[in-house]
């Protein structure tokens, strides 16, 4: 039998909803659910890169994506009712579009007690700016995808720097090409691999 990861790096849309929800019937983790879908986006932009898969085919594994999370959505909550332990500011950086993993994220931060607020994609320095004026989040996180957005990262660290900012929040980056090296390079606090390093992180400033 093929693998979820397979299912969805061979873009099997049907396959892959009843494979989700079967291993969510026989009792699997939503979190466990979501690492073997997270091999299948590896596996479309492994196939984008050896020109197997164009454009197209990246938007319809993110059609995909989306609804998988819809599905898992309900599994990864849990935390209603929770009282909130710590705001969040979080949003994909200018030139970057890509939200799946930002969303990822989000869900899991709220199933933690976290208030989220979201900015969305394609975010600049001043939203940034604006809406920490607003929330006086403990922590802010960027989100980003493309290598050629590196620099979008590094001028919303220069914005919140100019506004008067930088030292009152905590900044936390992540993404696919992100590491070590980037978060430092682009002067944030830390580089989060997935959402449980995020909310892990997160956890850790607001008992700092
Ligand atoms: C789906 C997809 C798209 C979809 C996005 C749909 C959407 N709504 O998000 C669409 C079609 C829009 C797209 C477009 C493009 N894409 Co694209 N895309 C992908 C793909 C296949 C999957 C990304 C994804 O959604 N993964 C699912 C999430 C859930 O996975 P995840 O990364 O594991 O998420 C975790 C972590 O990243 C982390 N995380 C994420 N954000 C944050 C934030 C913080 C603060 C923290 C702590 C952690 C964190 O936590 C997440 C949850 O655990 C990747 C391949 C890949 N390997 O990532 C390429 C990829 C990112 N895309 C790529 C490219 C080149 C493009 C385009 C330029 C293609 C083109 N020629 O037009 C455009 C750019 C558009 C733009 N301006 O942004 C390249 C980027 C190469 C690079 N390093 O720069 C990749 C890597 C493909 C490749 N070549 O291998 N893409």
């Amino acid at each position: 039998m093929s693998e979820l990861k397979d299912m969805l790096g061979n873009l099997e849309e049907q396959k892959v909803y009843d494979a989700v929800k079967g291993k969510l019937g026989s009792g699997e983790s939503a979190k466990d659910i979501l690492k073997e879908c997270q091999g299948g986006m590896k596996i479309i932009g492994d196939r984008y890169n050896t020109e197997e898969y164009f454009v197209a085919d990246l938007m319809y594994a993110g059609e995909i994506m989306r609804n998988v999370m819809k599905i898992l959505e309900p599994h990864m909550k849990g935390a209603e009712g929770l009282e909130t332990v710590g705001t969040v500011v979080i949003g994909t950086v200018k030139g970057d579009v890509h939200d799946l993993g930002k969303d990822v994220v989000i869900v899991t931060l709220q199933g933690n007690g976290f208030k989220v607020i979201d900015l969305g994609v394609d975010v600049a320095g001043e939203k940034f700016v604006e809406a920490i004026k607003k929330n006086n989040p403990d922590v802010v996180g960027m989100s980003v995808f493309l290598t050629a957005c590196f620099p979008a990262v590094e001028k919303i660290v220069k914005a919140l720097k100019d506004a008067g900012l930088r030292d009152k929040v905590k900044l936390m980056v992540g993404g696919a090409p992100v590491t070590d090296m980037v978060a430092k390079e682009t002067g944030c606090d830390y580089y989060g691999k997935d959402a449980a390093a995020a909310v892990n992180y997160a956890l850790g400033v607001i008992k700092s």
